[in-house]
């Protein structure tokens, strides 16, 4: 899962990046904005990926990863072009976080512009919006001449459709992901990689003082379609340099529950819509990463396109099951061992082995 954090310089992008990568980029107020992306991977410890490895002991444990992108501030200067190479590395992500400074900083302030947040998100939207229709009316442009020289094939004229349709709604201020799409406009437009099109996660970076005061406001984001969290960014980065029982202490004293990593790990999943499912066996317990409603062949192709291809049945079990009987003969015998096919509709926790033939 590639996830990338974006939002005004100094929002506090680095400060959540390094919490949640664990790594020590500098977040001096004063440096200047870098040209490059940090990237970091972090592995998604699912303790159910744990307590199989218990069971299965094998020679290797594969946990899934989210690789997040910390990309230079953007929509900071006028007239950005909207091809330009950070922009494109910003849309090969799978979702956005967009980090909002919410702590209150006078130079900042002085800088940026005062810590507001609902501002600061709409600002986001309209400049997404308005680089996405100037992609989709050069693309237009494009077609039209080409219709000139005779290119005119179906696909063209349903991409051209497709593009028509949603360049009116974005002149509305209708961002990509609020769109009632066909499936083929859908299709027909995937390779623009809209940043309105993006699933959008909404970040509050507060004070360490302020990140439980955020109801009021998260709820008015939130009536706005977002998913919303509010954390102390400057708090979780100093929290993940401890040693555990250390963070562990400082997080009962802040009443955090769970670290930014493990929240921002399941808000992301939410986010995206994914689910995992498992493979084991003696070489291998493994974490496979999909989309809720993805079937049993997407799901062994995501293993390798031969299980796709070749797909002939999915033996399945659920995780709470071999938990609780312990093994794979009692399932059997209890007769929760499956055999699933091609439309199977795999669910979160499924284990699964592919039977397939090429
Ligand atoms: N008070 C406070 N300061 C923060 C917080 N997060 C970041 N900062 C400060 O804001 C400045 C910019 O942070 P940085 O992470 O580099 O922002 P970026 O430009 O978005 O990557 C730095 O001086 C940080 O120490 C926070 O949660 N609280
Ligand atoms: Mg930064």
């Amino acid at each position: 899962m590639k996830i990338a954090l974006i939002g005004l310089p100094k929002s506090g992008k680095t400060t959540v990046f390094n919490a949640l990568t664990g790594s020590q980029h500098p977040t001096d107020k004063y440096l200047p904005a870098a040209d490059e992306a940090n990237i970091g991977v972090v592995q998604v410890i699912d303790e159910r990926i744990t307590k199989l490895s218990e069971i299965y002991n094998p020679k290797k444990t594969i946990y899934a990863t989210i690789e997040y992108q910390d990309f230079p501030g953007i929509f900071s200067a006028h007239s950005e072009n909207p091809e330009n190479a950070i922009f494109s590395a910003i849309k090969a992500n799978e979702g956005f976080v967009l980090v909002l400074r919410q702590f209150a900083d006078p130079e900042l302030d002085g800088l940026y512009g005062e810590a507001e947040p609902l501002k600061q998100l709409e600002a986001f939207e309209d400049e997404m919006i308005l680089m996405d229709l100037m992609v989709a009316e050069k693309r237009l442009e494009k077609i039209e001449l080409g219709y000139k020289r005779g290119v005119k094939t179906p696909a063209i004229q349903v991409e051209e459709k497709a593009l028509r349709d949603i360049c009116e709604q974005l002149q509305q201020n209708i961002p990509i992901r609020r769109m009632e799409l066909r499936e083929e406009e859908e299709k027909a437009i995937r390779g623009f990689q809209f940043f309105s099109q993006k699933p959008l996660l909404v970040l509050l970076n507060c004070s360490e003082d302020g990140f439980k005061e955020q109801g009021e406001l998260m709820e008015k984001i939130s009536a706005k379609g977002y998913l919303v969290e509010a954390i102390a960014g400057r708090f979780e980065e100093e929290l993940s340099r401890l040693e555990p029982d250390e963070a562990d202490l400082f997080m009962a004293d802040m009443e955090i529950a769970e670290s930014a990593r493990d929240k921002l790990t399941h808000l992301c999943y939410k986010l995206l819509g994914y689910i995992s499912f498992f493979t084991v066996g003696e070489d291998e317990v493994r974490a496979w990463t999909i989309t809720k409603g993805d079937n049993a062949v997407t799901a062994a192709g995501k293993i390798h396109s031969d299980l796709a291809r070749g797909f002939i049945r999915a033996e399945c079990f659920k995780y709470d099951d071999i938990l609780a009987h312990g093994s794979e003969k009692v399932l059997k015998e209890k007769g929760l061992f499956r055999l699933e096919g091609k439309e199977y509709l795999v669910k979160d926790g499924d284990i699964i082995s592919v039977r397939f033939n090429v």
